[in-house]
């Protein structure tokens, strides 16, 4: 018999997979939707006044709210809880030059502690504070400084539906016009955030990061990196950016931050660790005054408000945090869930961001006013429908003009469904994709919201609204 040539075929599409398997789990439960509808009243219709016992699925936030490995939880074990001095505080600031590129590193509780800490370093009275779209805490800390937040991200950023690669960059022209119109003197720093937060995760390219530092450097102004999801928008710049598909998601890192003088970070996001935050930089006068305002604010600034162990737990969540592997699985899950949704004719904010999927509330409930909350009502009634906790991020986050007095009407009106590092599992995302659109379906039947409540300050915390 003459031997046959079997062709064997060759898969071309693998799915992607988590690289890692689970060693321990934590018990969730499900609520009756009797049960959630009590929870929401009490609750003020406000997903932030929720008890997370009470959650089945918790979206909320990607903040602090992410696995651990078990490298952490051995790090853990290696707590220095020296006030002064401890080791992990080195070992920390060792990661950071490393992996971030930055010489200094100050420790704080979180990434609150280090804008605050940077604002009252940097920003006088009457300043402005130019950046690719506010974030709640880091604006509010400027103004609070004295200083005025002036947005001068791309256009697109503030469209839905725009699928530009990039839509955190900074508008050169924008950023031109603002120097130009209060003089290089008025601006200390512009606040350059990697991932968009409020824009839906959305990256900034490094030619874009290249031609703001050109720019800001000939009228001497300092590059403040908001580098909170950094390797997030290090794996986009991999796969959208030209020249950089060969480059690991590290050197890519360093190569963003290399384009920046200071660095603020919530460690609760990309580094994996449940609290924890850091002021970065190279500069060395600057340094003391940090430090000095640190140990009035935050603690030591070898401590900065966290336990030895906390610091250790960070430097291995840092070095984790930038491994191709891991973000594309992180990746992978966030456009796992995004195609589900989006497969539903369900509205949602594209390109697919990095932590999480955006839903645009303004188109779903057309019919509800800004005025009376579509993403707030929207969040109520996906918890409401399967105990899938999510948070606004339109009207109410937006707050109110500080000169007038007056809301801020965002052309963003959207409902985040962040989605927690190394958590949940693809068929938890099924059971989010199926209960959104569930109440897609449902969506004229909700009406909006009135607030009976408003705190002073970064009100979506704590507002609370009744049912109209
Ligand atoms: O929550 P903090 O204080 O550790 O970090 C504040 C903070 C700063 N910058 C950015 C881009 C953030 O996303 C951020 C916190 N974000 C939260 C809590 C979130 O749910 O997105």
């Amino acid at each position: 018999m003459k031997n046959k040539t079997v062709t064997i075929p060759i898969r071309q599409k693998r799915s992607w997979a988590e690289p890692y398997k689970i060693k321990m789990v934590e018990p969730i439960h499900m609520t009756t939707e009797k049960e959630r509808a009590k929870c929401l009243a009490d609750a003020g219709y406000n997903t932030f006044l929720l008890r997370s016992k009470d959650v089945y699925i918790d979206l909320l936030t990607d903040s602090g709210t992410s696995a651990m490995s078990d490298r952490q939880w051995a790090a853990l074990m290696l707590g220095d809880e020296a006030y002064a001095g401890s080791s992990n505080f080195y070992n920390l600031e060792a990661a950071v030059t490393k992996y971030y590129g930055y010489k200094y590193t100050i420790p704080t509780h979180q990434g609150r502690g280090a804008e605050h800490i940077i604002s009252q370093i940097l920003i006088k009275k009457g300043d402005i504070i130019p950046g690719n779209m506010y974030f709640t805490t880091t604006r509010l800390h400027q103004e609070i400084a004295g200083g005025t937040f002036i947005d001068v991200i791309i256009d697109e950023a503030h469209d839905p539906d725009s699928t530009h690669p990039f839509k955190g960059n900074v508008d050169i022209g924008k950023m031109e016009d603002v120097i130009k119109k209060y003089g290089a003197s008025k601006i200390p720093y512009i606040c350059v955030a990697t991932s968009v937060n409020m824009a839906g995760g959305q990256p900034i390219s490094i030619a874009n990061l290249k031609e703001l530092r050109k720019l800001t450097q000939k009228h001497g102004i300092r590059i403040v990196h908001d580098m909170t999801r950094v390797a997030e928008n290090a794996f986009f710049i991999q796969q959208r950016e030209a020249g950089y598909k060969s480059k690991s998601i590290a050197q890519i890192v360093l190569e963003i931050c290399r384009l920046t003088d200071i660095a603020t970070m919530s460690a609760k996001k990309d580094a994996l660790v449940n609290i924890g935050g850091i002021l970065a930089m190279n500069d060395e006068k600057l340094l003391s005054e940090a430090q000095n305002l640190a140990v009035v604010y935050e603690g030591l600034h070898t401590y900065g408000g966290l336990a030895g162990r906390d610091m250790e737990a960070m430097s291995v969540g840092i070095s984790e945090s930038v491994q191709d592997d891991h973000i594309r699985a992180r990746i992978g899950q966030v456009e796992y869930l995004g195609n589900h949704i989006q497969a539903s004719g369900v509205p949602v904010v594209l390109p697919f961001g990095g932590h999480g999927i955006f839903l645009n509330a303004k188109k779903i409930l057309e019919h509800v006013p800004q005025d009376n909350f579509p993403a707030q009502a929207l969040t109520a009634e996906i918890y409401r429908d399967s105990g899938v906790r999510s948070m606004e991020r339109g009207i109410v986050s937006s707050g109110r003009d500080k000169k007038t007095g007056k809301n801020i009407y965002p052309k963003l009106e959207l409902v985040r469904l962040t989605i927690p590092r190394r958590v949940y599992t693809q068929a938890h995302m099924d059971v989010v994709a199926e209960s959104v659109e569930r109440v897609y379906q449902e969506r004229k039947k909700i009406k909006g919201l009135k607030m009976v409540y408003e705190p002073e300050y970064l009100r979506f915390f704590q507002a609370k609204f009744k049912k109209l």
